[in-house]
Parts: structure tokens; C-alpha cells; sequence
């Protein structure tokens, strides 16, 4: 049950009063928003016009043009600073993130905590955008390659990972000399407003100290998907970093293919984990728990399949079924709850329509009930734990909800082939203790996602790896490794410092 005695909206105005943006809600807004924690309208803000967002992509061009001249060690100092006011703040960000989507206080913490990480890899790369020198044939040359700012990046953002997402890609388009357009999920426009906040104190900082940092850097649109298919179309971004489903990228991709700009795209997920007869099934139950039912199932990474070995299916399923059982569901903002509310309404119908069509295809559905918290406008369930005959229809798709469908295999390489029989691929692991399981499942003919994990469930990535997924997720990878690139344009220079002009490949031009 929800505290009778909390007022979500007074606490919301508190919030927004500490991170600098106490004006952001406003009576005339368009955009009304509503808690998924007990349903109460928060506020209302207000929304951007089309002349708003071309007014704002024409500063951030103007912002880009400034930006890449200054050298990439001092936007990195930029990037810094804000890391700084990310951990001042992080206690009051991350409990806004709580309110505005409902992820319970760890969550909410650790999204904020993951933008100070990505914040604090950001500027070690800003020494380290390296290009290669590279090895010609010819006598007397040079070839080598740099990597210049490429332009005004457009960051898309789902309401699951409201500010964290953001985070990964524009910590790096900022240290990578770019500006950012950022348009967030309509449900989580209190933490772009104060997310952008604090990176203008930071600004204010830099520029206070000598650097140089324009206004524009990071320009926000609020409002619905008209605004996202803008950055797809718009001539003025050559590049658009877009998180959300896989209908989303279908609208999104051919806009930015017809105009051969480029795409981040980070999808959908249908994300699998095989457990092995050899498996330490103590740290799987833990493993499939929170990969499964954390995030109220509304994570792209989160575990929505399982295939256990046959023989060890009935010991390792009750487990799992007293886990999804006893689990608290609850209030996210209480301490000891771990799964929080769906977003909405909608969530949650949909949810329960995929329940009905894995019963209609023989699933045996434990939990999936609404649970009452007391709030007629907020959708609280029991995690579902289905236990499917086969891999068919519903199993095929992503709900984005806690249901784990649970099938039993015989052989590692009908586990392998199930893992790979869908159209997203995004995240997967594995639960073995045998090298030679382990290596077949992170071998070519094994799982076909980006991610892929040992002895660890699908979800909860660190930021020092590339993230993403291949097929329908997207192919898009973001966060650490080598990603930046993707946010940079590669000038391949050969360099003649002879007197001769040989030519390559040996062509003959004697004129
Ligand atoms: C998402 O759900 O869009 O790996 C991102 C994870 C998190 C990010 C999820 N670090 O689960």
C-alpha cells in the first residue's frame, strides 16, 4: 500500500526548487503529467512549436560551429564539471527519476550514478580520440586519419531510462566537439529540465574559469514524436541516436536514410538466458530475479525468456516460481520494495493481452494480477512467470512488462538456435560452469546479440562497453568502447613528402 501521507506534487516542486529548475512547471502547459507511482497529476509543462524547434536547432548549429574549435581536452574539462554537479545532486535527480517513472530508489540512484560514470569516461576519452597512422605502399608517403566534430547530434530518449540514456550519448557528443538536440520521452520532461540544468551550472562554472562553452550546446524539445520525425528530417543533423521500440525505428529510419544521415538506432530486446545442468543455480535464481523482474520488467535489456536444461527444469523452476511469489511489489519509493508500477494504463492491458495469447497457446501463467496499491490510477502487477510448451507467437514479441516465459531444452545447440529464432538481438547470457558450453555460446555460432554474458543475467550493462543489438534491435551501439566514433567523421589523409608521384595499386598516368 501506498503512505497515505505523501504528497508526490509538493515533493515534486521541492525537487525541482533544488535542481535549479523551480520554474519548469506551469499552469498553461500542454503537457500534463501524471506519477505511475499513485496516479496524481505532478504538473504541467510546456511543450515546443515547430518555430520553437527550429529556433533551437539553428543555436545548437551556431553552438556546433563554436565547439569544435575549442580543443577536445577542454570540452572534456566541461564534461567534467558536470560529472561534479551529477554528484551533488544525485540523491535529488535520482528520486525524481523514482517519481516521474516509478523505478524503485536503488534504480533511480543507479541511473544517475551511470551518468557520472559515463561523464568520468567521457573525459578520459577527450584526451584519446585517436586516429590510426597507417602503413602505405607507396615510397616518400604518410596516410593517416583524424576524427573531426561532426555536427548537431539528435538524442531520442525512452521514458525507462530517462537521463541516463541521454547521458551516454551526450557526454560523448560533447567531448566528441558536437552540439545536442535532445528530445525525451513526453512522459519525462522534470528530468531533461533539470538533467539540462545542472549542465548549465557546469557551464556556468567553465565559462566562469576562461573556457569557452555557447549557449545552445544542449537544446531541449518537449513534446510528441512530430518533434523526433523532425530530427530525422532536419538538413542540420547529421545524426540522430534514438532509443526507444523497434516501431519507433521503422518510423525514424527511412527519414534519416532518405537523407543518408546517420543513425544510432538501440531498439527493442527480446533478451534470452540458457541455464546449463552444470549452472551454480543459487546465483542464476538471483541472476534471472533481477534480469527478469527489475525495472518492473521495463528494461530493453530484461530477461523475457528462459530455457532450462530438462534436467534440471524442476528444480530450478519452483525456485524461480517462489521467487516471483514472495517478491515485494510496491511503492518504489519504500525501502525493501524491488518492483515498482508499470508506467500506465496501457502497460499494463498490454501486458495482460500477452497473457491471454500465451495461455491461448498452451502457457501455464503463474502471477501477472494487478496488485492494489491503493491508487485506481496506478498498475502495479505480480511478475508473470509462463511456462511455455514451445517458442511461438508471443514469445516472439517484446511486452515490455515483467513476463518471463520459461521453456525447457535438451541439447546446448537447440538452446542456441532458440536464442537466435527472434527478430530483436539485443542482450543474452548463459549459466554454465563447463568452458566448453560457455565458449560455444560466445563463439561465431553462438548467441547472435550484442551482448552476451556469462554467468551474469541479460540486464544492467556497465558503461565501459559498447551497448546495443543486431536485426530489429537496431545495430546501433552507444556508451563506452569504441562508440564515439559514431559520433565523429573520419578524414583519411595521404601525405606525399617526396618529389616523385607514385601512383597506387601501380597505375601508369606518365603525361
Ligand atoms: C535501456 O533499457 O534502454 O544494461 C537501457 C542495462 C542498462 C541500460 C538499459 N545499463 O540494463
Amino acid at each position: 500500500m501506498l503512505p497515505a501521507s505523501r504528497n508526490l506534487p509538493a515533493e515534486v516542486r521541492d525537487l525541482l526548487a533544488t535542481l535549479g529548475v523551480a520554474d519548469a512547471l506551469r499552469p498553461d502547459g500542454a503537457l500534463a503529467l501524471r506519477s505511475p507511482i499513485d496516479g496524481s497529476i505532478l504538473g504541467r509543462v510546456v511543450t515546443d512549436s515547430d518555430a520553437d524547434a527550429e529556433a533551437k536547432l539553428a543555436r545548437a548549429q551556431a553552438a556546433f560551429l563554436q565547439w569544435r574549435q575549442v580543443p577536445a581536452p577542454q570540452r572534456g574539462e566541461l564534461v567534467r564539471l558536470f560529472g561534479l554537479e551529477l554528484r551533488s545532486a544525485k540523491a535529488a535527480l535520482g528520486r525524481l527519476v523514482s517519481i516521474e517513472v516509478g523505478k524503485v530508489a536503488s534504480e533511480g540512484q543507479g541511473e544517475v550514478q551511470e551518468m557520472i560514470d559515463i561523464c568520468d569516461f567521457a573525459v578520459g576519452l577527450s584526451r584519446q580520440l585517436h586516429g590510426l597512422t597507417i602503413a602505405t605502399e607507396r615510397a616518400e608517403h604518410r596516410m593517416m586519419e583524424t576524427w573531426h566534430p561532426l555536427g548537431v547530434t539528435g538524442i531520442i530518449s525512452a521514458f525507462n531510462f530517462p537521463v541516463a540514456v541521454w547521458a551516454w550519448n551526450a557526454a560523448l557528443a560533447l567531448v566528441c566537439g558536437n552540439s545536442t538536440v535532445w528530445k525525451p520521452s513526453p512522459r519525462t520532461p522534470l528530468c531533461a529540465l533539470a538533467t539540462l540544468a545542472l549542465l548549465r551550472r557546469a557551464q556556468d562554472r567553465f565559462v566562469a574559469a576562461g573556457g569557452s562553452a555557447p549557449e545552445g550546446l544542449a537544446e531541449l524539445l518537449l513534446g510528441g514524436q512530430e518533434l523526433a520525425e523532425k530530427l530525422a528530417e532536419h538538413p542540420l543533423v547529421p545524426l540522430v541516436s534514438a532509443t526507444g521500440s523497434t516501431a519507433m525505428g521503422r518510423a525514424l529510419a527511412p527519414r534519416l536514410a532518405a537523407r543518408f544521415a546517420r543513425a544510432i538506432l538501440e531498439l527493442g530486446g527480446n533478451n534470452a538466458a540458457i541455464v546449463c545442468p552444470s549452472a551454480d543455480l543459487d546465483l542464476a535464481v538471483r541472476a534471472i530475479a533481477f534480469a527478469a523482474m527489475g525495472t518492473a520488467g521495463q528494461r530493453c535489456t530484461t530477461l523475457r525468456r528462459l530455457f532450462v536444461q530438462a534436467e534440471v527444469y524442476d528444480v530450478l523452476v519452483p525456485r524461480l516460481r517462489a521467487a516471483y511469489r514472495s517478491v515485494p511489489v510496491g511503492d518504489p519509493l519504500s525501502e525493501g520494495t524491488l518492483v515498482g508500477p508499470l508506467i500506465d494504463g496501457q502497460a499494463f492491458a498490454a501486458m495482460q493481452r500477452a497473457l491471454a495469447e500465451a495461455r491461448a497457446a498452451g502457457g501455464v501463467v503463474h502471477g501477472g494480477e494487478r496488485v492494489d496499491a491503493g491508487a485506481a490510477d496506478a498498475f502495479y502487477v505480480r511478475p508473470a512467470l509462463v511456462e511455455m510448451p514451445a517458442q511461438t507467437e508471443p514469445v516472439c514479441e517484446e511486452t515490455f512488462a515483467p513476463i518471463l516465459y520459461v521453456m525447457r531444452y535438451d541439447t546446448l545447440d537447440a538452446a542456441l538456435a532458440l536464442n537466435n529464432a527472434v527478430p530483436q538481438g539485443l542482450s543474452s547470457s548463459i549459466f554454465t560452469n563447463d568452458l566448453r558450453e560457455s565458449e560455444a555460446f560466445l563463439s561465431v555460432n553462438g548467441s547472435d546479440c550484442g551482448i552476451t554474458n556469462v554467468n551474469i543475467g541479460p540486464s544492467g550493462a556497465e558503461i565501459g562497453g559498447a551497448f546495443g543489438g543486431e536485426k530489429e534491435t537496431g545495430g546501433g551501439r552507444e556508451s563506452g568502447s569504441d562508440a564515439w566514433k559514431g559520433y565523429m567523421r573520419r578524414a583519411t589523409a595521404t601525405i606525399n613528402y617526396g618529389r616523385s608521384l607514385p601512383l597506387a595499386q601501380g597505375v601508369r598516368f606518365d603525361i
